[in-house]
């Protein structure tokens, strides 16, 4: 067969089968082809069911699914070990006191002395003390606050004394509290309480011995002077008896156991 006869016959069974189907399946055959064309039969009955085949393939992997329920808590583990030791801390505030300890056992009993003396002795040497230590503290005053007239020692007496134990002081020195008899005398002495910066003392007058007559303390009468304040002497309380001084230089009559510094006057020509 040549070429031409094949395409032909090609063609040929081509139009053959297209008119197969539109003549529902007649045969049909062609005399220059040599080849045969099997046309289709009729649609047989169904066949018995066949066997069972073989499991197929397993399927995709399917999306996730939901989370279920919570499960019930696990027990409590074993406690681990225990950690390095930490730095050390800040030092603690100091506790209290503690309880006193046991008394101690008594000592061994000391020599027998004859005492009496000793004491005596030492008796006296308190007193030599306490002595010296007021003509120590008088030194100390009168160095440290002393004033002079033509004719007199000013001394004052940085102790509060009531006015009898404050003339005794002075008595004991050679002195009285201090009597001003005239103008330069007083001013003198309130000059000096003045600048110690003090407002009062006591000076050596007073009316103990008659109401209303004033004395000076050696128990000379009054001169002409006086420097009175104004209202003075009142003896108020029927209870003043006693004289101080103020930093103005006048005088006021008060009660004889107010406690006050106060100044001493000594003659200059017995020191
Ligand atoms: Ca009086
Ligand atoms: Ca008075």
């Amino acid at each position: 067969m040549t070429g031409e006869n094949l395409a032909s016959c090609l063609l040929v069974t081509v139009l053959g089968l297209i008119l197969v189907r539109l003549a529902d399946g007649q045969h049909m055959t062609d005399e220059p082809c040599s080849v045969q064309i099997l046309v289709p039969g009729l649609k047989g009955e169904a066949g018995e069911k066949g066997e069972k085949g073989a499991p197929g393939r397993p399927g995709r992997v399917g999306p996730p699914g939901d989370a279920g329920p919570p499960g019930i808590k696990g027990q409590k583990g074993v406690m681990g070990r225990y950690g390095k030791m930490g730095p050390s801390g800040f030092k603690g505030l100091k506790g209290d006191m503690g309880d006193p300890g046991p008394k101690g056992s008594n000592g061994d009993p000391g020599l027998p002395c004859e005492c009496a003396p000793l004491r005596k002795m030492i008796g006296e040497m308190d007193n030599h003390v306490a002595q010296l230590t007021n003509e120590l503290k008088f030194i100390k005053n009168a160095v440290a606050g002393i004033k002079e007239t033509d004719s007199k020692v000013y001394l004052l007496v940085k102790e509060e004394k009531r006015y009898r134990d404050a003339e005794s002081y002075c008595q004991g020195r050679g002195g009285h509290l201090a009597m001003p008899k005239d103008a330069a005398a007083n001013r003198a002495i309130a000059g000096y309480i003045a600048e110690a910066g003090l407002s009062r003392v006591y000076i050596g007058i007073n009316d103990l011995e008659r109401e209303g007559h004033f004395v000076y303390v050696e128990l000379s009468p009054m001169t002409t002077f006086s420097r009175w304040r104004e209202g003075e002497p009142n003896n108020a309380y029927e209870d003043e008896d006693c004289v101080e001084l103020v930093s103005s230089g006048e005088w006021v009559d008060v009660s004889c156991s107010l406690t006050m510094y106060f100044v001493c006057e000594f003659d200059r020509d017995r020191i």
